[in-house]
């Protein structure tokens, strides 16, 4: 429905939370937001599992934790590295793990560099990498040339030891401002108690360091042999209801369904396509095809590759660039579905900006919400807005059929509870009847631009649309039976072009007409480890615990005997076990090279501790007439191939570890007015609270929550609130270089005076879910925070900003 901030999915699931020894929950406030997830964790702690929470508050969870560190917004990557560099010293790593499952032998190529902040390859005027020389050293045959032991000055990783060697815990404690005594102790516990499980959420990925901070993770995971383990793994506790759906059907432009890329405009033909992102994707992008445009695609026409439109990678705004483009004038209309702009996006005045030069906006949500009354916001003038505004009411949650997605990938299929109010529909009969309208009004088109309508496949029903019909066509449908596909299996072993899908990785959810493997409620557990096969369906293929092939050895017996996943068999000569086993080919033993491959996904078949460039050839068979193809592959990053620590966009110190780059080079910057620490000496971060939902609309509508939790506030120190002269109740403004609001004071213990280099430094803590509709108005938080993205996900950097308080 909504923007997803951040990509990524859990490896492991919910229930299994309770196979975890240890926690690190470091960027989520999980009691709050995420309670389900809080519910597992404590069931492991009653049987003896550690907590560690790493925030810059003292949260609920924070008050479940065994250890609490209190972090400088932003500065995650400094004690991280600091982990990974103690780690590699003190070989608390886990040997046949790095070497079997990670690319720790590969060699990397001598082009390979790193010095004073910059990776090799950076090109100052375009801000970008060219990362050619991230990669590894090829035989003949165009393999990674493998070191012979771990201390081959070229392999990966004598580059991490290298890379992570100036991050010691002083200077990790000097940059985040947690004692190095508790430093040491965080990382000392964690690679203790095995499994140690990490959940990250926005508190990570809401920097213009996000995805370098996950790799930390996944970076620490590897070496301690964590990942395809029952209680290991990494979980993206993901926000908004069904957003791990919406990603999975590319609510981001630069995808398509399934997590393929979206062609650009270099990508004239199907080959072109193919042969940029690598033969591993035309069978998925000819399925998809195949799902949109039915039996109107055929090979003789690229199977419909030319109705795709194509991406300008030249002009191809991000999410929170897209009211900037608005403004300049760059669209025209805009469907906006469920999410709560007006509100939620940072440096806000750019929203109103953006949508008063719109010829139309179309709003369709449960509520009157902010964004469908933008102009009537204080300080707007209505007579010089033209937009044209429709308010389209839609349906609730239960007043609708259909499925949803969860973080751990489970696809819940749902039944209607109560029929729709008055006037509100589902929203799927709401795009149904809009697109059934439009197609009639291109009826007889002979304009090449209007064939993807005219030609689309487009059958959910005749007046009520479906979601189980668009559910089947995501599952998709074999030619060879003309009947739906079975499961992930049968859509793999199918030739390209003779099989559907319209979300590859949902293949099997519906193997027959009356089958709805995301209906099951079966609740059977008879491992105890919390797999519950018969419950719902997870993607791929119902596997529950991802890269599981890594809990076993050499011989393909697993290494933990009270939490067996899968294992060989060597009587049946298969790979079998408790869950789904996540192997290139059930049928390939441990001693063939498929056996061996832990991540299927990536070509070299190991975990990426270096995210080297690789090309394989022979990751996937190619098709008759398009030569084989090698692939960039999974796992890439395209702001440095290890994790290197940035100060945030707006920050009170230097960089510490090297001056001359003070923030991540790639960053993708949107606000214009920046502040300084003269100006503005304090460090904001914001979050959700448990009684209020993202921009508010719904439970600002709800009168008991509002008596609960009525306005906003800022939380400070007991030394700040001192310094300016304020007590708990007071009204504060808070203003940064973009704008300004008047809140209440919250003076609290719960956030203290951190010591950064040697000075101290203040934080200050603001919830955001107010707006200046509803029953329950409020200033927004968005008025102050920045609005600049990470290069690879785009998320903005809404945890940390520059900002001056004083008594209003
Ligand atoms: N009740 C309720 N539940 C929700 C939501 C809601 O608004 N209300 N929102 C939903 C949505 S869309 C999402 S995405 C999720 C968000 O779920 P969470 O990410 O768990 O929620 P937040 O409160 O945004 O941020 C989590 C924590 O990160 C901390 N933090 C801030 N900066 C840093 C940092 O630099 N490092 C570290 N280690 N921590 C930091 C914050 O202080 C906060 O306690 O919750 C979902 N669930
Ligand atoms: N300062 C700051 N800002 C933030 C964040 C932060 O941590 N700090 N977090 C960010 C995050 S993680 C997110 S996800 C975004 C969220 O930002 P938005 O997506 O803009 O906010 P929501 O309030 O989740 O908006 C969802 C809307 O969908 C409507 N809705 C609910 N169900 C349905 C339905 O079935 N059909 C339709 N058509 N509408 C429905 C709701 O009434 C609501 O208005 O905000 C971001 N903004
Ligand atoms: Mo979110």
């Amino acid at each position: 429905m909504s923007p997803s901030f951040g990509r990524g999915a859990m490896t492991n699931s919910w229930q299994d939370m309770q196979n975890s020894e240890c926690f690190l929950i470091a960027g989520s406030n999980c009691a709050e937001c995420h309670p389900i997830a809080m519910k597992w964790v404590n069931r492991a702690r009653a049987k003896g599992a550690k907590v560690i929470v790493v925030d810059p508050r003292f949260t609920r969870t924070a008050s479940q934790a065994d250890i609490f560190a209190q972090i400088r917004p932003g500065t995650d990557i400094a004690y991280l590295g600091a982990m990974i560099n103690y780690y590699i010293e003190n070989r608390l790593y886990d040997e046949f793990y790095v070497l079997n499952f990670t690319n720790a032998l590969n060699k990397i190529s001598k082009d390979y560099q790193f010095n004073d902040g910059l990776f090799s390859g950076f090109n100052p005027e375009t801000r970008k990498y060219d990362y050619a020389s991230w990669a590894y050293q090829l035989d003949a045959e165009g393999k990674p040339v493998k070191a012979d032991s771990l201390d081959d000055p070229d392999c990966v990783f004598q580059k991490l030891k290298t890379h992570y060697s100036r991050y010691t815990f002083d200077a990790a404690s000097k940059i985040t401002g947690i004692p190095v005594a508790k430093i040491k102790l965080i990382a000392d516990t964690f690679a203790a108690a095995k499994p140690g499980n990490i959940f990250y959420a926005l508190g990570m990925t809401q920097h213009t360091t996000g995805v370098q901070g996950i790799r930390c993770y996944a970076i620490i995971q590897l070496l301690l042999g964590n990942v395809g383990k029952a209680g290991g793994g990494i979980q993206a506790l993901r926000g908004e209801p069904n957003v791990q759906g919406s990603t999975d059907m590319a609510n981001l432009n630069a995808n398509l369904p399934g997590y393929l890329p979206y062609p650009t405009n270099a990508e004239k033909t199907l080959q072109d396509y193919v042969a940029k992102n690598g033969s591993v994707q035309h069978k998925p992008l000819v399925a998809l095809l195949k799902a949109w445009f039915g039996n109107n695609a055929t090979p003789e026409n690229e199977y419909g590759y030319q109705w795709l439109p194509k991406n300008n990678p030249a002009n191809m705004p991000i999410q929170p660039q897209f009211f900037s483009k608005m403004e300049e004038g760059q669209f025209k209309l805009l469907l906006n579905w469920g999410s709560n702009s007006t509100v939620s996006i940072p440096d806000r005045k750019l929203v109103s900006r953006g949508l008063s030069k719109l010829e139309m906006l179309v709003v369709a949500d449960i509520f009157n919400t902010e964004t469908a009354q933008f102009w009537k916001e204080e300080g707007l003038n209505p007579a010089k807005i033209p937009t044209e505004v429709i308010f389209l009411p839609a349906a609730f949650v239960y007043e609708k059929a259909g499925s949803m997605t969860n973080s751990s990938r489970l696809i819940q299929w749902k039944e209607v509870a109560l029929k729709p109010l008055n006037d509100c529909h589902p929203d799927l009969d709401m795009l149904d009847h809009i697109f059934k309208r439009v197609r009639t009004l291109y009826a007889g088109s002979n304009d090449p631009k209007d064939e993807p309508i005219l030609k689309a496949n487009w059958d959910y029903g005749e007046h009520e649309a479906s979601a189980l019909k668009v559910l089947q066509e995501l599952n998709g449908y074999n030619d060879a039976t003309g009947k739906l596909t079975a499961s992930l299996g049968e859509y793999l072993a199918a030739p390209v072009g003779t099989i559907s899908t319209g979300c590859w990785i949902y293949a099997g959810v519906t193997p027959d007409v009356d089958k709805n493997l995301a209906d099951r409620r079966g609740n059977a557990d008879p491992t105890g480890l919390g797999l519950n096969k018969d419950y719902a369906f997870a993607w791929p293929g119902n596997i529950r615990v991802l890269y599981n092939r890594a809990s076993c050895d050499a011989q393909g017996q697993p290494v933990d005997s009270r939490r067996k996943l899968i294992w060989w068999d060597p009587i049946q000569n298969l790979w079998v076990g408790n869950d789904g086993p996540d192997v290139v080919d059930k049928t390939k033993g441990p001693d063939t090279p498929e056996g061996k491959q832990a991540f299927r996904m990536n070509p070299e078949g190991v975990g990426r501790l270096f995210a080297a460039t690789y090309k394989s050839g022979t990751f996937a068979t190619p098709p008759e007439g398009i030569a084989a193809v090698p692939i960039r592959g999974a796992g890439m990053t395209i702001d440095g191939p290890m994790p290197e620590f940035y100060e945030p966009i707006e920050s009170p110190v230097a960089n510490l570890l090297h001056p001359a780059v003070q923030n991540n080079p790639c960053a993708k910057i949107v606000s214009k007015e920046f502040g300084n620490p003269d100006e503005y000496p304090h460090v904001l971060t914001t979050y959700g609270v448990v009684e209020h939902f993202c921009a508010g609309a719904i439970t600002r509508n709800i009168p008991w929550l509002n008596e609960i939790a009525p306005e906003p506030y800022a939380e400070i120190s007991k030394n700040l609130a001192k310094q300016i002269g304020v007590k708990e109740g007071d009204k504060v403004e808070v203003s940064s270089a973009r704008g300004s609001l008047v809140v209440r004071a919250l003076v609290t213990d719960r956030i203290q005076t951190l010591k950064i280099n040697g000075k101290d430094q203040e934080t200050i803590g603001m919830p955001w879910s107010w707006g200046f509709a509803s029953l329950n108005p409020g200033p927004s938080t968005n008025n102050v925070t920045m609005n600049a993205c990470d290069p690879g996900a785009g998320t903005p950097e809404y945890k940390c900003c520059l900002v001056n308080i004083r008594r209003a």
